[in-house]
């Protein structure tokens, strides 16, 4: 829930100025750990970034089920992030491990 953190630490960005164009500053972190993504499903408001940072030894990928995204490989410890603009349901899942699904909901 806390989203106080998006993992990143080689780029402090705590200051971005006030978005004429609409409500900034969600980012939504989601973890790939235990070959999974957690939480594998959630709900974000539009305009929001998502960050997925890889916590596993193994190579993991974010793919957009529609092809809308693709982190491609992510060693441990990479980071992927995507801005989610439109409202809809984003399908995605790990090109190595089909069994690792996730779903953002952009409402
Ligand atoms: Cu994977």
């Amino acid at each position: 829930m806390a989203a106080d953190s998006c993992g990143s630490s080689s780029t402090p960005t705590t200051t971005l100025p006030t978005s004429p164009t609409g409500p900034t500053g969600d980012n939504i972190q989601i973890w790939i750990q235990g070959d999974a993504f957690s939480p594998a499903s959630i709900n974000v408001p539009a305009g929001a970034t998502v960050h997925w940072t890889n916590m596993d030894a193994m190579t993991h990928t974010v793919t957009s089920d529609t092809g809308l995204f693709d982190s491609k490989n992510m060693s441990k410890g990479s980071d992927f992030s995507h801005t989610f603009s439109e409202k809809g349901t984003f399908n995605y899942h790990c090109a190595i491990h089909s069994f690792m699904k996730g779903t953002i909901i952009v409402e």
